[in-house]
């Protein structure tokens, strides 16, 4: 719980904590210091939201609590972060849904395809009592969620074909999250879905291993996949929302004033995140374009197409959850709507 024990200093975060600025006396004046992790790289607006915490708490605890910002991975990928906020060995991090499903299985109706309509419904849902109640079941995991931040709506790029309906993902080899809803559903369409961490997978479209990949515009464009890829299709089939995960053991030796301003900071930096995810994220498609990719179009009659073709999976895997949470995040959603 010292500061020294809290600072196990390895060659990338020294110089990362260098080129945040996070000069040593600033560390060394500290009583805590949070570790900051997350796969994206520094041009993304989950990244914006982490400077946005870092700055809102060392301004509030006037330096008490030190933030050091990492980005691409350069703590490990979602899971190895989660394991190390787990173990003790990071405080933060800012994984998909996606990967805390592998901890927590209810968190996987969050990844069901087509379950959120817009992002303004995932929003009221995931703000209000029902998501709460699943960052809860992460208390059990040693993990504490402060808040639901945007990764956004999913869409294909690949480097075979225009993709225009479920039919054109036959043969198509796709590179999903490590999850299995995720694997069933690009199975059910006709793909070869395989898992693989974020970290591992630029690489992967460009030695051709996979033919494709499905991330929001922002990532697509911010991590240069056009580069490697030569379609992407609108089939925004899957709302990825992020967590701002804590190490619970991290967060329980915070005193209770640090604690609520660590709450209020996860929360009004994930504000700010959406935000600038949402203005941005029109603008990285036509920029997709201007790259020389070729857009295809979904149509309302394609995306059924793939509802149908998913529906099987998502009953499945909705059978093998809490049927309570289940039918209270159905019933969020609809009222949500009204
Ligand atoms: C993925 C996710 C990731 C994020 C991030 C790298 O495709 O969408 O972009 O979870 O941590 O793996």
């Amino acid at each position: 719980e010292s500061p020294e024990a809290n600072n196990n200093d390895t060659e990338v975060k020294e110089e990362n904590a260098e080129a945040n600025g996070a000069n040593e006396e600033a560390a060394a004046d500290a009583e805590f210091t949070i570790r900051a992790g997350i796969g994206l790289n520094n041009e993304h607006p989950q990244y914006k939201g982490l400077e946005k915490f870092k700055e809102i708490v060392e301004e509030e605890t006037d330096g008490a609590i030190h933030v050091e910002t990492y980005h691409s991975g350069q703590l490990g990928d979602d899971r190895t972060m989660m394991e190390a906020l787990q173990l003790g060995s990071q405080e933060v991090t800012v994984p998909s849904t996606a990967p805390i499903a592998n901890f927590v299985s209810d968190f996987s109706i969050f990844d069901f395809p087509f379950l959120f309509p817009n992002s303004e419904v995932a929003d009221e849902v995931l703000d209000g009592e029902v998501g709460q109640k699943f960052l809860d079941k992460l208390d059990d995991q040693n993990l504490k969620g402060l808040a639901y931040w945007e990764n956004g709506f999913r869409d294909l790029t690949n480097s075979e074909k225009e993709v225009a309906s479920v039919d054109d993902f036959e043969g198509l080899t796709i590179r999903t999250m490590e999850n299995d809803l995720h694997l069933d559903a690009f199975r059910a369409m006709g793909a070869n879905p395989t898992p693989m961490a974020f970290t591992e997978l630029f690489t992967a479209l460009q030695q051709g291993t996979v033919d494709g990949q499905e991330n929001p515009f922002a990532t697509i464009y911010l991590e240069g996949f056009y580069e490697v890829q030569d379609y992407v299709s609108d089939t925004h089939h899957i709302y990825s929302p992020f967590v701002f995960l804590m190490s619970k053991s991290f967060y329980d030796t915070l005193p209770e004033d640090y604690q609520e301003v660590v709450d209020n900071a996860a929360l009004e930096a994930g504000k700010y995140q959406r935000e600038l995810n949402r203005e941005a994220n029109d603008e990285y498609l036509d920029s997709l374009v201007e790259e020389g990719m070729t857009f295809t179009e979904i149509s309302d009659e394609a995306r059924e197409e793939m509802r149908l073709a998913i529906e099987p999976v998502v009953e499945e895997y909705a059978a093998e959850l809490d049927q309570d949470l289940v039918n209270e995040v159905y019933q969020a959603i609809e009222d949500a709507q009204k």
